[in-house]
């Protein structure tokens, strides 16, 4: 078990520190206290070979550059709010407008891009580094000075963990998650496309052309290319002609409500590699996204940046919620705290 710390850059003149967990099985997540960013996991594939399973750069300035959320804590709302405007308690709020008109992912500036402040954690069973941040009233738009607390923990069994906690002083809204994108090929040696994901979901939610939820809540049952119950390989969505996949960007970009809570409900897996991931979450969704925004005029630790490089999977509440009364409500109540765990368990194939 082993915790280190060490410069990885600079922003505005400000120091980034980045933060290395190692377990006693050679696990290791490396992270950097700018936006709480996961720039490497390594983890054994079925022979014991320890490579890369995220996209991730190695120097600040790549960060600045390029990247599309990769590993990043995203909020105040991770997802789409449609025209970036709400209304609380007969309160309009105006929300920055980053994405065709949209809000996406807490804005220009949100948690993905500020430095936060970072502390470590070791016990006899775990390590872990806690980063904390305080959004002040009104950033972004927001009402309510907001005290985020995000913390990441690796074990001895090759579990890692992201637990968030939230409180404002304010009535608001939030709906964190985290951006990784997941390649469990060992060192993006093959896109995802032949990554089978197995997800307990019955249902997703349509979305229109700008990618926001129209209010349908559409079965799985009905539609075999979302039916991810039994397994499915990432390949046959992209390959689909149906409308959802097309305006997708040929692949997914859908919150999938899940039917189980904490019960192996995301399982990823590659064969060639024999890595299996199974993510379990308290959260009601998941978005499934499989990059198909991502563009290609960059280079990611030497391997080509293109589509279906990488795939996230975000847990998290629904998207535009505060404009769809039946779906789960992303509202915070002034002094109320805000609580949610996700878990990350990589294995090899039996
Ligand atoms: C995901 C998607 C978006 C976006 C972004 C980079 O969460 O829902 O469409 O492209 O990430």
């Amino acid at each position: 078990m082993k915790v280190s710390q060490e410069k990885f850059g600079e922003v505005n003149g400000q120091p980034v520190t980045s933060t290395t967990l190692v377990n006693n099985q050679g696990m290791e997540v490396v992270s950097i206290d700018y936006g709480c960013i996961i720039t490497k996991i390594t983890v054994p594939d079925e022979k014991g070979n320890m490579e890369n399973v995220v996209l991730g750069f190695d120097s600040m300035e790549e960060y600045k550059m390029h990247s599309p959320y990769f590993g990043a804590v995203v909020g105040r709302f991770a997802g789409r709010i449609k025209g970036g405007h709400f209304e609380l308690d007969g309160q309009t709020y105006q929300l920055e407008k980053n994405n065709n008109g949209n809000h996406l992912h807490g804005g220009l500036r949100g948690f993905d891009k500020v430095i936060w402040n970072s502390q470590v954690i070791t016990d006899e069973n775990a390590i872990s580094v806690v980063y904390s941040y305080l959004s002040g009233d009104g950033e972004e738009g927001y009402p309510g000075n907001l005290e985020m607390k995000v913390t990441y923990t690796l074990s001895h069994t090759n579990e890692f963990s992201i637990s968030y906690e939230a409180v404002s002083d304010k009535k608001t809204l939030i709906n964190v998650t985290n951006h990784s994108y997941f390649n469990l090929s060992g060192d993006l040696k093959r896109d995802i496309l032949d990554h089978e994901l197995t997800l307990k979901s019955e249902s997703f939610l349509e979305l229109d052309e700008e990618l926001i939820p129209t209010g349908e809540i559409l079965s799985v049952k009905d539609i075999p290319f979302f039916d991810f119950r039994e397994g499915r390989t990432i390949k046959s969505g992209v390959e689909s002609e149906h409308a959802q996949n097309i305006l997708a960007g040929k692949g997914y970009d859908h919150p999938f409500l899940l039917t189980e809570n904490e019960k192996k409900e995301i399982i990823l897996k590659d064969d060639e590699s024999g890595r299996v991931l199974t993510i379990e979450t308290d959260q009601p969704s998941v978005v499934l996204y499989t990059g198909t925004q991502m563009a290609s005029d960059f280079t990611i630790r030497g391997v080509q940046s293109r589509k279906y490089l990488g795939l996230c999977l975000e847990t998290q509440g629904l998207p535009d919620s505060i404009h769809h009364p039946h779906f789960p409500s992303s509202i915070l109540d002034k002094g109320e705290v805000y609580r949610s765990t996700t878990k990350y368990l990589f294995t090899v194939m039996e």
